[in-house]
């Protein structure tokens, strides 16, 4: 008597993937409900108590009240700490979260590399030890010239604290700046106890195969990651880039209309059905908080009913000026 997405979870033994939801909830409660691996309020927010579970996003919501986002699992959860770093396991899902301060690392680079040796180290002995998605917030992450642009130095850092640890293939991820504390680095991932399969895009050159004017150290990331089960693709941070190059620059419209036709292609590379829709989750990054309202105006009419939270944030160059990501459901 197995029907939808269970019929999935029986041919390839791979765990359901998360539900991730916007929720309009307290976070009180929502960590309260069965299942509940993770809570993240955005700006702000009030207390969602000590829980390893509750994640303050150092990124400013444009709606108020914002929604908070919950990643619910099948199955009991656990949750512990381990030093700085936080983590929740359940249904076969691991959730790590680490804030640093990057004064206490040395810097951007430093503080990479210590986050991602520590998220390393911490998942050699679980058994959740796939790392499948990654989100990276930074403070000014455009601040300093050429190789010195704190994103640059992030890059650097990121892959010295990986060493070989993405080498069978790179997770997919998001990296945005944010406008809380300066010095606060924010990584949180989800990993499981098999493999997904990246996705990459036809139309962007691959992030790892940057060209050199891009920084010293390519961005290690995958397009997109399909789950174990196949029933949910984790979207990476998606700009217009379009090859290696950034498009239209200073023209948000423009720019956010060429994000909308790399995630069809992405989609579409990923074997998913077209478009997006109720169950979808976007998220949208705004640099000019004056960009906000043009925003959700176009994602309203072109994404119509789609779930997507709007939040200030900084794509990783300066001249991209939206960013979008999230997930799709089979
Ligand atoms: C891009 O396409 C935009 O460094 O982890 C998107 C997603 C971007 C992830 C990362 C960077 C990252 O190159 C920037």
């Amino acid at each position: 008597m197995l029907e939808g997405c269970e019929s999935r979870w029986v041919e390839t033994g791979a765990a359901r993937a998360p539900r991730i939801s916007y929720r309009t909830d307290h976070a009180a409660t929502l960590l309260a409900e069965p299942g509940m691996l993770a809570v993240f309020g955005f700006g702000c927010p009030g207390a969602g108590g000590d829980d390893p579970r509750w994640v303050r996003v150092p990124l400013e919501p444009f709606d108020t009240p914002a929604p908070l986002e919950a990643w619910q699992v099948d199955g009991p959860v656990r949750h512990g700490r381990h030093g700085a770093l936080r983590w929740a396991s359940g249904g076969g899902w691991l959730f790590a979260a680490l804030e640093l301060d990057e004064r206490e690392h040395g810097g951007p680079a430093g503080a990479a590399r210590v986050a991602y040796a520590r998220l390393r180290d911490f998942i050699r002995d679980r058994d959740e030890q796939r790392v499948l998605r990654i989100w990276n917030y930074q403070g000014a992450i455009n601040q300093g010239e050429g190789d010195a642009e704190r994103y640059k130095l992030f890059c650097d850092g990121r892959a010295e604290g990986c060493g070989d640890w993405f080498a069978a293939g790179y997770p997919a991820a998001t990296a945005i700046g944010h406008h809380a504390h300066p010095h606060l680095l924010q990584v949180y991932l989800l990993a499981g106890m098999h493999a997904g399969t990246a996705v990459e895009n036809p139309r962007q050159v691959s992030a790892w195969r940057y060209p050199r004017q891009y920084g010293r150290t390519s961005p290690g990331f995958a397009r997109a990651m399909m789950l174990p089960a196949q029933d949910a693709l984790a979207i990476s941070g998606t700009a217009a880039v379009v090859g290696h190059a950034s498009a239209h620059e200073g023209d948000t419209a423009a720019q956010l209309g060429e994000i909308l036709l790399n995630l069809e292609a992405l989609l579409a590379s990923a074997g998913m059905p077209a478009g997006f829709d109720t169950q979808a989750p976007l998220k949208a990054y705004v640099r000019h908080p004056a960009d906000a309202p043009r925003v959700r105006e176009l994602l309203q009419r072109r994404l119509p009913g789609v779930p997507v939270l709007l939040l200030h944030g900084d794509v990783c160059r300066s001249e991209l000026l939206v960013e979008l990501d999230g997930w799709r459901y089979a």
